[in-house]
């Protein structure tokens, strides 16, 4: 079982002990009734306690049984709150460290609650695309007051149990403990002290009002429009949480409880638990144990301090690990500099960033020209030119100087980590670390795991992924890794459908109707479309008959590479970011259709998201075959903290999952008809197909 049952003089406690956090799954639900019976039956106990063992009071109902039967088999949630509250004797909540979702209305559900400061109390079932469905819709209103109550709903953010307990008229808290550690023995006093108290107070028992109901709830609607674009469940929160001061109790716990199961069952709300459990499975490597010894990173080094370099280093000055920069010049050293001034400067002045934070930072980053004074640093990335030649030289430098058991990083995003780790007499050491421009904002870190590459060297990069606030993915070594590999035949497709009739207009409306952050064009204007061109080019000899439209190649022939040089397939004015179409691009596409005999077509935004979609999802489906990921769910956390792949939709693999294998194969065998598309591609990559055949989803 998993919670414990102690008795302490005449105070029962019962403990959650479900590691990591005390999640509700069935057997601790179990638990709690059984002690609730067994302290009700003792008659030489006069009150319980229950508080949890661990870092946690309780993170909430487990996310990993929803979907299964255990998550609504009894005692389910309500069942428990309605043993503790019809418990004959007065039950109390010991909370700290994390009180959240079902573990927040259990305590709601309590008599009494005691907190501990510094407890981050939550309900944010909003966050997985749900609604606190045990009563926390109903109950926390009665404590804390409809308007805090509804803000912590709709937004699922933590609040530190000190500044609830400090809200005036707030009912949450019937105490505060001294500290975390004073917590324990205050519970079992104060547990004593209520004993005899009768009657027991129950929050439903409280009033719920808000003295402007109709127009705060208009207000509160308004608002939450605004930011639930493609999610439902903060509308319906705000209708929970009127219904709590329109209906009787037993009423808006049942209206509650309709909400809930309705949104359980939204596409939306299954992607949003896809992803929870998705971005922390991606930081599990199969033959990395998670004790696998990890090496200590002190002190970092970046090799280059252009863009990307500038911006590696950023987040280790943010995570308070000193960094040394190293250039060829003292004028791009003095660039670098600057740029990262700038940035933080823009953060200051934006109010996101203290003035002495951004000196803390600055006061951790030192420069040099030299690879002798890199020696002592533990970890060193190189972000240098792209080619493989400059790579060589740079990593035979850093394998010269570099101390025994120094991590060995490349920044490369296209080039052969095991040639890079060939060049040094340590490839065991050397792995690659892509991150994504700009390098201190984007969340993902493809992690390449080169043939050499040691275990504890992986296991280190992941945690230290995790402390510089990076979502880390792994990656084998392959042109592309896992993100620019899918995203190649994606670019592929958008060519051909402007070949076939489609302006760059139409394809990014589409794709943004689709919920891309932006579409395909817009997206190579912001990148940079020379960036393409070099690959094509390389394409082109390497893989001659891969077949390619030609249209982007003709408009960086103009030099029309994006918002760099003012125009790509769009024209951008100084200074601002909007795409404007511009009719000699859209002309030079309809000419070199022309030139190709190809009578244009109308094509429909279902087949433009059809075709670049399924290209990812195919291509995926080969990167998973080869191994070069270790599972669906980590492709999807690449697209989503990577590529802008829209949240809702829960990544190209989760998508593919939603419309079905089935059809998204029946769809790629219409694609290979088109004679203008590149019926190879479309052939189902064979994992594709077996799911497809045995009706299955990747998982
Ligand atoms: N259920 C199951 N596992 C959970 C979990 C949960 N609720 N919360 C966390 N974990 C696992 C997580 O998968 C990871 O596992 C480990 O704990 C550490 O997580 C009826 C229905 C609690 C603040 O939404 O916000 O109650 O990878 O890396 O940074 O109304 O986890 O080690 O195997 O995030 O210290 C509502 C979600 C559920 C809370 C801890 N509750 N969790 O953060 O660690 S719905 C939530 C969090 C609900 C009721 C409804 C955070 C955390 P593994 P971590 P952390």
């Amino acid at each position: 079982m998993t919670a414990e049952y102690k008795v302490h003089g005449s105070v029962a406690v019962i403990t959650l002990a479900n590691p990591p956090v005390n999640g509700l799954g069935l057997s601790t639900r179990q638990g709690i009734v059984d002690g609730l019976t067994r302290a009700n039956d003792d008659a030489a106990v006069t009150s319980i306690v229950i508080t949890g063992a661990g870092g946690a009071f309780s993170g909430g109902a487990d996310i990993k049984e929803f979907g299964t039967d255990k998550s609504l088999q009894e005692p389910n949630l309500h069942s428990v709150i309605a043993a503790v509250e019809n418990s004959p004797k007065p039950v109390v909540a010991a909370i700290h460290s994390v009180c959240m979702g079902g573990g927040l209305e259990l305590a709601l559900g309590c008599h009494y609650r005691i907190a501990a400061p510094g407890c981050s109390v939550a309900l944010p079932e909003v966050k997985l695309g749900i609604l606190p469905g045990a009563g926390g819709t109903q109950r926390l209103p009665r404590v804390v007051g409809v308007e805090a109550a509804l803000n912590m709903i709709v937004s699922g953010e933590p609040v530190k149990s000190e500044l609830l307990g400090s809200m005036p008229g707030q009912k949450l808290f019937d105490k505060m403990a001294a500290s975390p550690e004073a917590l324990a023995a205050e519970a079992l006093a104060f547990a004593q002290s209520v004993a005899d108290v009768r009657p027991m107070p129950l929050v439903r028992n409280l009033p719920c009002k808000h003295p402007q109901g109709d127009a705060y709830f208009q207000f509160a609607r308004n608002m939450v429009k605004g930011m639930s674009k493609n999610f439902p469940a903060p509308a319906k929160c705000v209708d929970a949480v009127e219904a709590a001061t329109k209906k009787k109790f037993a009423d808006g716990l049942l209206f509650e409880r309709e909400l809930f199961i309705n949104l359980m069952w939204t596409p939306e709300s299954r992607s949003l638990r896809h992803l929870f459990l998705a971005e922390r499975a991606a930081s599990k490597i199969p033959d990395v144990p998670s004790d696998t010894p990890k090496r200590d990173i002190q002190a970092v080094a970046v090799i280059g301090a252009g863009t990307m370099g500038g911006g590696i280093a950023m987040n280790f000055l943010n995570a308070g690990i000193p960094v040394k920069m190293l250039e060829m010049k003292q004028e791009a050293l003095d660039r670098g500099i600057a740029t990262i001034r700038k940035n933080y400067e823009a953060q200051v002045k934006k109010g996101k960033l203290k003035q002495d934070k951004y000196e803390q930072r600055m006061a951790l980053l030192s420069t040099t020209l030299s690879y002798d004074d890199l020696k002592d640093a533990d970890l060193v990335i190189e972000a240098v030119f792209e080619e493989l030649g400059v790579k060589e030289a740079v990593f035979k430098q850093l394998d010269a100087v570099m101390k025994p058991g120094a991590i060995l990083a490349s920044n490369t995003s296209t080039l052969d980590v095991n040639k890079i780790a060939n060049f040094t007499q340590r490839p065991q050491d050397v792995v690659g670390l892509h991150f994504f421009s700009p390098a201190n904002v984007m969340k993902l870190l493809e992690v390449v795991r080169g043939d050499a590459t040691a275990k504890d060297v992986l296991a280190t990069v992941m945690a230290m992924a995790k402390k510089i606030r990076k979502t880390a993915v792994v990656s084998g070594v392959c042109d592309g890794f896992i993100g620019n590999r899918m995203i190649e035949q994606y670019g592929r497709q958008g060519g051909f459908l402007l070949d076939e009739g489609c302006t760059p207009e139409q394809v990014d409306k589409a794709m943004e109707k689709f919920g891309m952050a932006m579409g395909p064009f817009r997206m190579g204007d912001l990148a940079g479309n020379d960036i393409g061109w070099a690959i094509r080019k390389r394409r082109y000899t390497e893989k001659p008959d891969m077949k390619y439209s030609k249209t982007a190649d003709l408009l960086c022939e103009k030099g029309r590479f994006g918002q760099k040089t003012g125009a790509g397939w769009y024209d951008y004015v100084p200074g601002k970011r909007d795409a404007i179409p511009n009719a000699e691009v859209v002309k030079m596409i309809e000419d070199h259709r022309a030139s190709l005999g190809i009578t244009p077509r109308k094509i429909s935004d279902e087949e433009i998201v059809q075709r670049l979609v399924f290209s990812l999802v195919n291509e995926a489906a080969h990167i998973l075959e080869e191994g070069i990921a270790n599972k669906a769910s980590d492709i999807d956390v690449v697209y989503i903290f990577g590529y802008g792949f829209p949240v809702h939709r829960g990544g190209p693999l989760n998508y593919a999952n939603e419309v079905g294998l089935f059809n998204v194969v029946q769809a790629m065998n219409r694609f290979a008809k088109n004679p203008l598309d590149d019926a190879a591609f479309w052939k189902p990559a064979p994992l594709l197909a077996k799911l497809a055949a045995e009706g299955k989803a990747f998982n």
